[in-house]
């Protein structure tokens, strides 16, 4: 069955892929799965027929069947239970990518998204640059300790994973910061998820809903 997941009528981020449809779309497009893509506007995404898929008004939700999820982390690991690609097939490497999933999510990515909050929505106030000097110095605990764990590897625990997958989605809304560039291995690692053919095919696929074009076959 096919499923169908939601994304931005129209993304704020202009078609830049860092929206968090851009995580699933990546995630079906790496395991070969087709997917329907049901665009909502923000007024919609407040409404009750979205709010039954989402409680929290958001995107992306993903059906399937009588299925629906929401939450990002949650249908990525989804899909990569459901196809092989995504997890190693030994019990205690999938334990691993899973760990890498909840790492990017729990512990590598707040920092990063109090950034953006600062910069867009309390640039205003008088505390701001005191904030983001802050904020900028958590991200760099971080991303220095990942630096070290990922080293001169490829991917965080042998083979590209869902946890990869995650990880370098949360490591790209940096990259306008210019931290990211203070740890060139993670740089290099965030350049390798994009430039895998399935995070092009689903980059070009997001990016067309923004340009108005119909998406690639
Ligand atoms: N924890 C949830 C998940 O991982 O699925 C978070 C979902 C979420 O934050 N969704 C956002 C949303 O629906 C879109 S992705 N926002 C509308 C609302 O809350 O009303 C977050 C996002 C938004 C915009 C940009 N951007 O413009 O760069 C990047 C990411």
């Amino acid at each position: 069955m096919t499923p169908t997941i939601t994304a931005f009528a129209q993304s704020p981020d202009r078609g830049q892929g860092l929206a968090r449809d851009m995580r699933v779309r990546w995630a079906l497009e790496e395991v070969g799965q087709p997917y329907e893509v049901r665009l909502v506007s923000f007024q919609a995404m407040k409404e009750p027929g979205h709010l039954a898929r989402h409680p929290f008004g958001q995107i992306p939700t993903y059906e399937e069947g009588d299925l629906v999820l929401f939450e990002s982390g949650a249908i990525v690991l989804h899909i990569a239970e459901r196809h092989a690609g995504l997890l190693p097939d030994d019990a205690n490497g999938r334990a691993r990518a899973i760990t890498w999933m909840f790492a990017a999510l729990n512990t590598v990515e707040p920092p990063i998204l109090d950034l953006q909050t600062a910069k867009f929505l309390e640039g205003d106030k008088p505390w701001n640059l005191e904030r983001m000097t802050l904020i900028r110095e958590r991200i760099r605990h971080r991303l220095r300790a990942l630096s070290v764990r990922l080293g001169d590897a490829d991917w965080l625990d042998g083979g590209f994973s869902a946890g990869d997958l995650m990880m370098v989605h949360a490591l790209l809304r940096l990259r306008l910061s210019g931290i990211l560039d203070e740890f060139p291995n993670l740089a290099a690692y965030v350049t390798r998820g994009e430039t895998r053919p399935a995070y092009e095919r689903a980059f070009a696929a997001q990016r067309a809903v923004f340009i108005g074009t119909p998406p690639p076959r």
